[in-house]
């Protein structure tokens, strides 16, 4: 399996607020590092650098203002002095002005944020683009007959919506890469989210859409992270009623209750007859992972693999989280070589 990956991500290292303090985000660069090491060390493939796309590709998937946002927040925030990371701190909700963008980056980071999960710093729009690029790219090479590919993002995308970021992400890399099969002509795509979180970005995309049918499995909102979407009675709305499948499990998850989710997730994917599958691969639901609370073990996620590779289809694997950096290349690879060992 063909693996992209873009060195560009380590332009992104930023801070998180954890136990009263400023500290640096469990979303750092040794993880993409760590994965690599392992994709190379098991010989899973050929790794090749991400090609350079147009942000019309980005506006696929997220409203141009907020690319716009995106672009520029450093620079707007750097020019009121500060050099720490951008952080918001006030959020529009209920009834005050939640459609009305602020002319001030204070404000700017509030609208564009459903987190203070999501630093921008210096390199964060470099990274974050190439990170975009680097599923593109492996988007295409499946789109032009490759079975499978892996695209090693960081950072990670499926908490970002059409017009916000949270959650250690910025731009949907699955949402970007469902929407370049679509631009190339796919009448349908799935996309199948076994991160330990909610996909509530991609789910927001993709929620009146019956052109992309969008299926995660997560801790349950009721008690994890990101606690507002996720439920099972969320299943799409007007045209898309019915292309979103949400299957909230419980704290403590083992692989035998995992596995019947991911049967049902995919039975659904297969009836749907897409032409492509792209999966929202975080790996965060490991045992011994430090911020989430599923009991998968590193020979599950070579199961998961095999079972993903029962719907026959052409498989776009996209990273996502995964926060136990001394095993998250082995549970990466292993899904992949799980997915390859049973075709
Ligand atoms: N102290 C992804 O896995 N905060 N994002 C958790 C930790 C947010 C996870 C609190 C977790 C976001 C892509
Ligand atoms: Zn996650």
């Amino acid at each position: 399996m063909l693996t992209v990956f873009s060195p560009k991500h380590r332009l992104h290292h930023g801070s998180e607020l954890k136990d009263g303090a400023v500290k640096p985000s469990f979303e750092n660069p040794q993880r993409a590092e760590t994965v690599l090491a392992r994709v190379q060390s098991t010989v899973l493939g050929e790794v090749i650098p991400e090609r350079e796309y147009d942000r019309s590709c980005y506006v696929a998937a997220h409203s141009e203002r907020y690319v716009a946002f995106l672009e520029n927040a450093w620079a707007e925030w750097t020019a009121t002095g500060k050099q720490h990371d951008a952080l918001p701190l006030v959020w529009p909700v209920r009834d005050l002005a939640i459609d009305r963008e602020p002319g001030f980056i204070d404000g700017k980071l509030g609208f564009y944020a459903m987190d203070a999960g999501a630093p921008i710093t210096a390199g964060t729009w470099e990274a974050v683009r190439g990170s975009a690029n680097v599923a593109l790219t492996a988007m295409d090479h499946i789109i032009d007959g490759a079975h499978s590919a892996f695209a090693l993002c960081r950072p990670p995308g499926h908490h970002a919506a059409r017009e916000y970021m949270g959650g250690y992400c910025y731009l949907n890399n699955a949402a970007i890469a469902a929407e370049r099969c679509r631009s190339r002509g796919a009448k349908r795509v799935a996309i199948l989210d076994v991160d330990f979180h909610h996909g509530n970005g991609t789910q927001n995309i993709f929620y009146e859409r019956p052109d992309v049918f969008f299926a995660s499995l997560h801790g349950d909102p009721h008690v994890s992270y990101p606690y507002f979407s996720g439920y099972a009675h969320e299943e799409g709305a007007g045209a898309g009623q019915g292309f979103t499948a949400n299957y909230p499990l419980a704290k403590g998850c083992t692989w035998d209750t995992y596995r019947q989710a991911l049967a049902d997730a995919l039975d659904r994917i297969v009836a749907f007859e897409p032409q492509f599958l792209v999966v929202s691969l975080g790996v965060d639901t490991f045992e011994h992972d430090p911020i989430s609370h599923f009991l998968l073990t590193s020979e599950d996620f070579v199961r998961m693999g095999a079972q993903i590779a029962g719907a026959h289809l052409p498989t776009l694997f996209v990273m996502e989280g995964g926060y136990m950096v001394d095993e998250i290349g082995i549970n990466a690879v292993n899904t992949l070589r799980g997915f390859e060992s049973s075709l």
